[in-house]
């Protein structure tokens, strides 16, 4: 055998040798070049073939051939391998134990005010009331002189409401003998539509209103007012109390009593308050009730006819009824909250739960 086979035998081993140690497909490239490159090994043996005697050739021809396809053979199992090597390490690295318990998502969602206003308004919207808004720095006239105020109403002092003494520049909120005021109620609301509007009128007016109290469990200085109104022809008590009655079921149950307590407005009369037996005791009388037995709801009466006249709506031809009560106040009954600063403190953990 010839040298030349020999070294050919010989880079076979080799070659398979380095192309087996080669860890990743940048050092097999390299083995390869290398090895089969135009300044490889293999090529470089060939070269001396021209130098051999001619018996010789065939033997060192078919020698060459033969390691230049064991040689390829060897890169491409050896390029198979790693290809696979990697994916099995790639996936194992990237596996996903899908037995894992998910990560809890906690969505945002409404604040319990806004979903309460947005139940009371359904119910109202389904007895056939357009919903209204209108300006929370509202004219003394909208928010007392036409809903029958006297001048020297307390509610109108400095002590009951905010008023704003400044609309052209920095809007400064005191105690005043301003014209421009927080709304305290959402009836200027109604006195607007009533302005713009002939009877029938039936209207909803929820909003935020604002009245100088500090705050307490039951009292916020500032709240959000449902308030509805009804004028049209024949329109009596009953009409009143059947509304009251079923708005009281659809909230807080079909099982609830409903009771009426006279009250006194300056807006309506007769006047009264509504109450709801208790949701906690059911009437028997516990601490959430004060002991005893009913919830107060909502303040409610006939227009008075003063309130009417003013507007120019003839009290001969159309009576009506009107109500009016407080979101935060209707969540607390409904859930049972224990003080309603709660609502508006923003702690997530409690927001939450509704
Ligand atoms: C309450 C009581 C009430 C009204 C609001 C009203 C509106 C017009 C005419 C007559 Cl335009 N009345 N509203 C009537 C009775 C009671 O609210 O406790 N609110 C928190």
């Amino acid at each position: 055998m010839s040298d030349i086979v020999e070294e050919l035998d010989a880079l076979r081993v080799t070659g398979l040798e380095r192309i087996e140690a080669a860890r990743d497909p940048e050092e097999l490239e390299a083995v390869r070049v290398s090895l089969l490159g135009k300044k490889g090994s293999l090529i470089t043996l060939l070269r001396s073939v021209g130098g051999l005697a001619p018996e010789e050739r065939p033997a060192a021809g078919r020698t060459s051939n033969e390691v230049r396809q064991a040689i390829e053979a060897g890169l491409e199992a050896r390029r198979k391998a790693l290809e696979s090597a990697e994916l099995t390490q790639r996936l194992t690295a990237e596996a996903v134990d899908v037995t894992l318990p998910g990560r809890g998502r906690v969505p945002g969602h409404r604040h319990l005010i806004s979903q309460i206003v947005d139940e009371i308004v359904d119910v109202f919207i389904g007895l056939g009331d357009q919903v209204a808004e209108g300006p929370e720095a509202e004219l003394d006239y909208y928010n007392f002189t036409a809903l029958n105020h006297p001048p020297d109403h307390p509610a109108r002092s400095g002590q009951d409401t905010f008023y704003v003494e400044d609309l052209s520049g920095d809007v400064a909120v005191v105690a005043g003998e301003s014209d421009v005021m927080l709304r305290t109620h959402t009836s200027p609301v109604q006195v607007r539509v009533m302005e713009a509007q002939e009877p029938p009128i039936y209207v909803l007016a929820p909003g935020r209103v604002y009245r100088r109290d500090v705050a307490d469990p039951s009292h916020l200085p500032q709240f959000t007012q449902v308030e509805g109104l009804v004028v049209d022809r024949g329109i009596t008590f009953g009409d009143l109390k059947g509304t009251l009655e079923h708005f009281c079921h659809v909230m807080f149950g079909a099982d609830r009593e409903v009771r009426l307590r006279p009250h006194f407005f300056p807006f309506t009369e007769p006047s009264a308050e509504v109450d709801v037996s208790c949701i906690i005791c059911d009437g028997e009388g516990c601490r959430f009730c004060g002991g005893v037995g009913w919830l107060e709801i909502l303040g409610c009466g006939m227009v008075d006819p003063n309130v009417f006249r003013l507007l120019g709506i003839d009290p001969e031809e159309y009576t009506g009824f009107a109500f009016g009560m407080g979101a935060e106040r209707i969540a607390a009954l409904k859930y049972g909250l224990s003080d309603i600063r709660l609502l508006l403190e923003g702690d997530m953990r409690f927001l939450r739960q509704f």
